[in-house]
């Protein structure tokens, strides 16, 4: 039993091996992590953090290792969580994203890290904001979360993220699908990347169009072409991501950002808590006597509901949360 004050001490010293105990506590013993938390809040508030979204294989790993390799020439220090949506078991996806970003892993102003993403957290795992909180305790002046964008993931990204970028590829016909659907309000930044492909001026078309039928909104998303393979693009890619830091930080948006964070970190929090107290309840004794007036129709479906959330609340208020 390690000693919560001491790992938050060490930490805070930017004791790497303190860091990654602190992430592996977060995801395993949630008891442990609301030990952590409050001893690590004051020293948050610093960091800076990056969504980086899009379909699966469209090269985001690849994208966020050029983008590793760049911040260090400049000397600048990242971090990075890699939100896996597959099981921790099969571990593929994980290892690969390991390997395309080994080059700038090495470097020990990088950190990276894999985390299992959670269907209930909208595709991001509960563990992660708090994950976020621990980098930005230890110092880390940029994180970026990279998640596959299939759904809701990437809505819940946006909520954590101060600058989103989405990452398209040329002449897939889904992406614009995608950008009708919703991707448009959530990008800051638009990469078009593969830009070795064909089609990429269709797909600039496309996004273009997008972007100016995204009038009324107080930024207006940048559009930039990269090779992640090669590095093009890599650079006016941060260039954009500084710009829109500087028009975050000067409109005051950049606080709505961090109340959006921690509203996304609570709410996750307490659906996964929600969820497993829902859990139990309905496996237990009441839960099934339930079910089994529901089958002689002796109690509708919304008055089960009724009865089941009425039912959380008593538990709650006997202390059994
Ligand atoms: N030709 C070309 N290939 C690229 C480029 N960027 C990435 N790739 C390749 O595309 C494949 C997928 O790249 P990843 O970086 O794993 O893509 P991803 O979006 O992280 O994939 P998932 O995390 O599995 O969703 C790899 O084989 C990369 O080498 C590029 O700019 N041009
Ligand atoms: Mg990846």
């Amino acid at each position: 039993m390690t000693d919560p004050a001491a790992l938050a001490a060490r930490l805070l010293d930017g004791d790497r091996a303190a860091l990654a105990r602190v992430i592996t506590l977060i995801q395993r013993d949630p008891r442990a992590a609301a030990a952590l938390d409050p001893l690590l809040a004051p020293a948050t508030g610093r960091a800076y953090t990056i969504g980086v979204t899009g379909a699966p294989g469209a090269g985001k790993s690849t994208l966020v290792g050029a983008m590793l390799l760049d911040a260090l020439g400049r000397g600048q220090s990242t971090a990075v969580i890699a939100l896996d949506p597959e099981s921790p078991l099969t571990g593929g996806a994980i290892l690969g994203d390991r390997l395309r970003m080994e080059r700038a892993a090495i470097d020990d102003r990088v950190f990276l890290r894999s985390v299992t993403a959670d269907a209930r957290g909208g595709g991001l795992s509960a563990a992660a904001p708090l994950i976020v909180r621990a980098l930005d305790a230890a110092g880390w002046p940029w994180i970026v979360l990279e998640t596959v964008g299939v759904g809701q993931s990437e809505l819940a990204i946006a909520e954590a993220a101060a600058t989103t970028i989405v990452v398209l590829t040329p002449g897939a016909g889904d992406e614009v699908q995608a950008i009708k659907a919703g991707l448009m309000e959530i990008a800051d930044v638009f990469v078009i990347n593969k830009a070795d492909h064909p089609g990429v001026a269709a797909t600039r078309r496309d996004v273009e169009q997008a972007i100016a039928h995204a009038r009324g909104r107080a930024w207006r998303p940048v559009l930039v072409e990269a090779v992640a393979t090669d590095g093009r693009g890599i650079a006016p890619l941060w260039d954009a991501i500084f710009a829109h830091r500087a028009h975050l930080e000067a409109t005051q948006a950049l606080a709505d950002q961090r109340r959006r964070f921690l509203k996304l970190a609570v709410r996750t929090l307490a659906a996964r808590a929600l969820d497993a107290r829902l859990e139990a309840w309905m496996n237990g004794e009441s839960g099934r006597a339930l079910i089994e007036r529901v089958e002689r129709g002796e109690a509708s479906l919304p008055g089960a509901c009724a009865e089941v959330l009425g039912g959380l609340q008593g538990g709650a208020a006997s202390g059994s949360a």
